[in-house]
């Protein structure tokens, strides 16, 4: 696969930002996305929205960030070090999506900046474990997807939003057309989850062409972080100035990369991982 660039030793590479949580076990999250977007020559920068507490087996707790302090973090990231791209995954309450939709659209980050965004929308771990309060669903619907360049949501996370079950290629389309019906530029609705195919195809909708991307399942239990790799990786390519296409292409590639190269860790689901970058050397080949 073509990856993206890695920046020669002292030279500034892109950068790009990830608005999300925490995960103290390092698998999912804010780790998930920083390692991505270091391997994908990118320097990462964080808004951090919540803290997780959680270990392989799942979240027992979480702590939300003031949402003036997340807003805050965006803000004085963007005047100074200036982004490509930025990225959102756990935002936890209404609270907190209202205040980074309100300081995207203050800083130009969004689907009608110059700052593309990639919005995933994430609501529960891989444990069922909640991610974000119940009333928030309709400010991820009509304050925070409106605003995505991309939207990467997982099965579960299309049947929270849109109501409608993923089963088939049709259903796909149909939940791909009520996602985009919401307003961002680009709608994914992710295969991964059915675990019934042996395919593992992800369908981008753009309000008039339905792009498959189809890719080989790998069966493991080590996926978690996984949404949040691919998300991260579409983050990087953007800020590497791909199209969105071309971005999607890229990242889903790099999960497949990635989750070849996940292993266990605790009790429970290990991460994927992208260290497997680094015994390439900076070439890549
Ligand atoms: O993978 C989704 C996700 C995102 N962000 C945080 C998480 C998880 C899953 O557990 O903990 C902080």
């Amino acid at each position: 696969m073509q990856l993206l660039p890695l920046t020669p030793n002292g030279q500034t590479p892109v950068r790009a930002l990830t608005i999300a949580g925490t995960d103290s076990g390092g698998g999912a999250g804010i780790q998930a996305d920083s390692r991505t977007m270091a391997l994908c020559g990118v320097h990462a920068c964080v808004a951090v929205a919540a803290v997780t507490v959680q270990n392989t087996l799942g979240v027992s707790a979480f702590h939300e960030i003031p949402p003036e302090i997340v807003a805050g973090q965006v803000r004085t990231v963007v005047s100074d070090i200036g982004i490509g791209a930025a990225k959102t995954g756990m935002l936890a309450s209404t609270a907190i999506i209202e205040a980074v939709a309100g300081v995207c659209r203050e800083v130009g980050i969004g689907r009608d900046g110059e700052i593309p965004l990639v919005v995933d929308p994430v609501a529960a771990s891989m444990h069922g474990d909640p991610l974000l309060h119940a009333e928030a669903l309709d400010a991820v619907r009509h304050t925070l997807i409106p605003l995505a360049t991309v939207v990467t949501p997982n099965l579960d996370e299309v049947r929270l939003i849109t109501g409608l079950d993923v089963v088939d290629d049709r259903s796909a389309r149909k939940a791909a057309e009520a996602l985009h019906a919401l307003g961002p530029r680009w709608a994914i609705v992710k295969g991964g989850h059915l675990r019934s195919s042996e395919q593992s195809t992800d369908l981008l909708f753009d309000g008039e062409t339905f792009h498959e991307l189809p890719a080989k399942r790998i069966a493991t239990g080590n996926d978690h972080g996984g949404g949040d790799t691919l998300a991260a990786a579409i983050a990087s390519a953007l800020a590497h100035g791909y199209s969105v296409p071309d971005a999607v292409a890229f990242a889903k590639e790099w999960t497949f990369r990635c989750l070849e190269a996940s292993y266990d860790l605790g009790a429970g689901h290990g991460p994927v991982s992208p260290l497997w970058r680094l015994h390439l050397g900076i070439s890549g080949s």
